[in-house]
């Protein structure tokens, strides 16, 4: 196998006939912006043959192919990751060296496509990453945001969200797909018909919309593979005459503009949160329906015979969101191929995969009748024969026992159950870390699992060290590489190598000089970006994620609160200087959320200002934490936040990128974080906090006092009554009122603390204590650091992707040769 021979003159030559063609400029003349496009152009030019290449191999060998459906894809960057996997990174490097231009102030004009929330979408990413990687034939299929996750500005302490006009400049790495356009209809009615010796069912007075997908390149890591992103936009049909005369006609043509224009304009911007709103339920059936024509045109255009479906396609739905996949094909097997209901049945229940991501109860969708049945006559029909038969398997399987009919229907109290209705549709239900799966198994979908425990399985969630090391810390990346070699860059667990270098003084000296440019990058991040100054020396204690009650951020700030109040009290008490950063942005309408926020920010202005205090704590909120800033965040921390009430983080990855970047995990035990102490050792991180099992006993005997804690713990009461008195809002004693109601709320206490904030304090400020006294011991922590590192090799997305390809998917391994 030959990969990519980078031939710098011809690159420069290149990126120079780009600037011109596209802005009419020498390249003495062009701006960043300007640059990055014409070197984008020249990196996708390369991509283009190998993506040619790629799909005529899969088309060759009749491959199977997966399709991954996902409302979300949190793609980040994408031109250092692609010349990164063309494997041209010095090469292009020095090119643009040459020609007057740091590669990284070019990277730099690239806006992050950010069509993601968070940790799924992420993922989601990630698995593209790997799949290309491993050389396995995948499409992605999302929707084509206008405005992805809205930018997050932070004024006066508050959150402001602006929109996220990522298309603007236009985006270099797509391709728009005309001839894959296919039409999405809405609404109407059904009728039927009898011709043929059986029944058709045709949907009339619909709105429609065509969908035409936009491809981006996925690239393999020096393969010569690259997979497909195919992301779709909306547009009106243009059937109906805009002047035409008929009243009817024309108010039809201009809701039918309206809808195609809404359907893509926006990203919802919650994060494990079910909103219920009627343009969700557009979108997801909008790309699904898209996707799941273009599969089966594409599947169709090779074989003849149907059945083999299942032998050639697999769908996997990223959570509920793609959920309709199972009745769309159902109704186009049905409705479009003519087959018996049994036969579409078993087609599409040995098609479809599902993958829970959260056991958050306000996550789960279930959808109103009355809109489910509105938006989607034909597939409603479906989902009720649907439900009707999977109550018939019940009952059988349980005669007599009505509850679990309660319990598991997927039409149930006026509304349809779409994780119900997804376990049903596929012959694989998985979780995303060992406790979240047996959280599924046990408590959460308890009958599923009893009914059909065959189709139960977990595949703990992975990242790409090539994005969050190779890419990300590259001053490691080298070390790393220096070390053991550069397997680990498609192999991680070869990193493990790394121990043997744990004890060595002089490697651990290299590592924590490594860290400290690291976190000297940051510093200036943070200085240009919040105006605050921090100590490179001090500990970096990093908690990025998505704003939840249930991520506990405010446990977090309660504790540095109870912090300042000890050294206001004692000046001189010996404590390592620590900067405390944060990263998160808050759902538009979480309003508990976003008074995190605010806490945070007003906390961080008291505590940076106070001179007393002789700099030993610093608090940051790093504005817009997003992919891109991600990277440099991970390289630089020391201490890694990860303090979710047990339970309810299913798996986490940030807890991944940290421990690869060398950063100890501060802890409960909770989604990956029982794993990743599982490979790194209970001694080389700091565990704290209540264990799933007491959390979920709680909960399940109605919760716990917190005002039993408040009233016996002089420092917890202390710090929650500084919520009330002004000390962090002179101008608004009130400001915090909803935060202090949310951990004691006297009037209903099974309403207060549910995340178990208090309960876990003094168990978390333990654990910070021992952060202080670890960190004093430079060897030790040089040596747990690395340790880290070199154990985790488990949390490669490239081991996620090869368990679903042998446990579910059963893809083959494609080669790809570009000498012929
Ligand atoms: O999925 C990640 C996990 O690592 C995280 O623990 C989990 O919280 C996250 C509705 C979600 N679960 N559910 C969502 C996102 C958007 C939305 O509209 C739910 N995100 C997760 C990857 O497995």
């Amino acid at each position: 196998m030959s990969s990519y021979q980078f031939n710098k003159e011809q690159f420069k030559q290149e990126v120079c006939a780009n600037v011109k063609n596209l802005f009419r400029k020498t390249i003495s003349e062009a701006t960043p912006k300007q640059v990055f496009q014409a070197v984008s152009y020249a990196v996708k030019d390369v991509i283009i043959d190998e993506w040619i290449a790629t799909h005529k191999e899969y088309e060759k060998q009749d491959v199977k192919t997966l399709y991954y459906m996902s409302m979300e894809f949190l793609m980040g960057r994408a031109l250092g990751n692609n010349i990164i996997n063309i494997r041209s990174r010095d090469g292009i490097r020095e090119a643009l060296d040459e020609l007057g231009f740091d590669l990284n102030v070019i990277e730099d004009q690239e806006r992050d496509p950010a069509l993601g929330n968070g940790g799924l979408g992420r993922l989601a990413a990630c698995f593209l990453d790997s799949l290309a990687t491993l050389g396995y034939p995948a499409y992605g299929c999302g929707i084509r945001y206008k405005y992805g996750m809205f930018k997050q500005k932070i004024q006066d302490g508050y959150q402001i969200e602006a929109p996220d006009d990522w298309l603007r400049d236009g985006y270099p790495f797509e391709i728009r797909r005309d001839e894959y356009a296919f039409e999405v209809k809405f609404g109407g009615y059904v009728r039927t018909e009898w011709r043929d010796g059986r029944n058709h069912f045709i949907q009339d007075g619909y709105q429609s919309v065509r969908a035409v997908p936009y491809d981006m390149p996925i690239v393999g890591y020096g393969n010569n593979v690259v997979n497909t992103l195919m992301i779709w936009d909306a547009e009106p049909i243009n059937t109906f005459n805009l002047d035409s005369f008929d009243k009817g006609d024309y108010r039809n043509a201009v809701e039918q503009e309206n809808l195609a224009k809404n359907i893509v304009e926006v990203l919802y911007p919650n994060d494990n949160h079910y909103a219920g709103k009627e343009l969700r339920l557009k979108q997801q059936y909008f790309f699904i329906s898209a996707s799941v024509q273009r599969a089966i045109k594409k599947f169709k255009s090779l074989h003849d015979d149907i059945h083999m479906l299942p032998e050639k396609v697999v769908f996997q739905m990223n959570d509920t969101h793609p959920t309709v996949a199972v009745p769309e094909l159902m109704r186009i097997l049905l409705d479009e191929e003519g087959l018996e209901w049994d036969d579409a049945w078993d087609i599409t229940t040995r098609t479809c995969a599902y993958t829970n991501h959260t056991i958050m109860a306000e996550a789960l969708e279930k959808w109103p009748l009355e809109l489910f049945s509105r938006l989607l006559p034909r597939i409603y029909q479906i989902v009720e024969e649907i439900n009707r038969r999977f109550v018939e398997q019940i009952r059988r399987t349980y005669p007599g026992d009505e509850n679990k009919v309660r319990s598991m229907a997927i039409i149930y109290d006026g509304q349809v159950k779409m994780a119900h209705l997804a376990i049903a549709g596929s012959f694989s239900v998985n979780g995303v870390a060992e406790l979240h799966t047996e959280i599924l198994k046990k408590k959460v979908l308890k009958d599923f699992y009893e009914m059909t425990p065959e189709k139960f399985n977990n595949k703990t969630n992975g990242i790409t060290q090539r994005r969050f090391l190779l890419h990300g810390n590259e001053l490691l990346a080298n070390w790393v590489t220096d070390k053991i070699g550069d397997e680990w860059i498609t192999d991680l667990p070869h990193i493990k190598k790394l121990a043997i270098y744990a004890d060595d003084e002089k490697c651990q000296q290299e590592f924590m000089n490594i860290k400290y440019q690291n976190k000297i990058r940051l510093a200036k991040y943070i200085k240009e970006h919040n105006g605050i100054d921090v100590d490179p020396r001090s500990i970096f204690d990093v908690q990025v994620k998505r704003l939840h009650e249930y991520k506990r951020q405010l446990l977090n700030i309660l504790h540095v609160m109870y912090l300042y109040n000890q050294l206001k009290d004692n000046p001189e008490m010996d404590m390592v200087p620590r900067t405390f950063i944060f990263g998160a942005k808050a759902a538009a309408g979480y309003k508990i959320a976003k008074l995190t926020i605010k806490l945070i920010n007003s906390v961080a202005d008291v505590i940076n200002n106070d001179k007393s205090i002789k700099g030993k704590i610093k608090v940051v909120f790093i504005e817009d934490y997003r992919v891109s800033n991600a990277e440099w965040i991970f390289a630089a921390a020391d201490v890694s936040e990860q303090i979710s009430t047990a339970s309810k983080e299913a798996s986490g990855t940030g807890n991944m990128k940290f421990m690869l970047n060398g950063a100890l995990t501060l802890g409960t035990m909770d989604g990956a974080n029982v794993e990743i102490v599982e490979e790194v050792g209970k001694e080389n991180a700091f565990i704290f906090g209540m264990s799933s099992d007491e959390v979920i006993n709680y909960e399940t005997n109605g919760g716990y006092n917190p005002m039993d804690i408040f009233n016996n713990d002089q420092d917890i009461r202390r710090v929650l009554m500084q919520l009330i008195n002004g000390y962090y809002a002179p101008n608004n004693t009130e400001l915090f009122r909803d935060l202090y109601n949310s951990l004691l709320n006297t009037l209903s206490t099974s309403k207060a603390d549910t995340y178990f904030n208090l309960k876990d304090f003094r168990s978390y400020a333990e654990a910070q204590k021992r952060v202080d006294a670890a960190y004093r011991d430079e060897k030790w922590w040089a040596k747990a650091a690395i340790m880290n590192v070199a154990c985790s090799g488990k949390f490669t997305s490239d081991r996620t992707i090869q368990q679903y390809v042998d446990d579910i998917w059963h893809l083959d391994k494609v080669t790809v040769d570009m000498d012929e």
